[in-house]
């Protein structure tokens, strides 16, 4: 049985998976972990028109210990980051 959390509405819990499957989709050595091109290919993907200034602040806000990549660990935060940009039209991002 899971629990969610009142304040998280399905939408956004359909617009994590679809970031998640697209950030792992754009991890093209399957190291695992998401280098700033990655990131930046991600943004590409979600028609961003700024993806270096986003694929910038996004690893200020997930790449908690400084390592130059996103790990299994940090991509919460890097979720949470494109989600902070474009809930609500994420599905719409992509699907244009
Ligand atoms: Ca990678
Ligand atoms: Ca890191």
């Amino acid at each position: 049985m899971v629990f969610f959390k009142k304040s998280v509405s399905p939408t956004l819990l359909a617009e994590r998976e679809q970031i998640l499957s697209l950030f792992k989709g754009c991890d093209v050595n399957n190291d695992g972990k998401l280098s700033k091109d990655e990131v930046k290919a991600a943004f590409r993907k979600l028609k961003s028109r700024f993806p270096g200034f986003r694929t910038k602040r996004a690893f200020k806000a997930a790449d908690k210990n400084g390592d130059g990549v996103i790990s299994e660990a940090e991509l919460d935060e890097l979720v949470d980051y494109v989600l902070d940009c474009y809930e609500g039209n994420v599905a719409l991002r992509l699907t244009k």
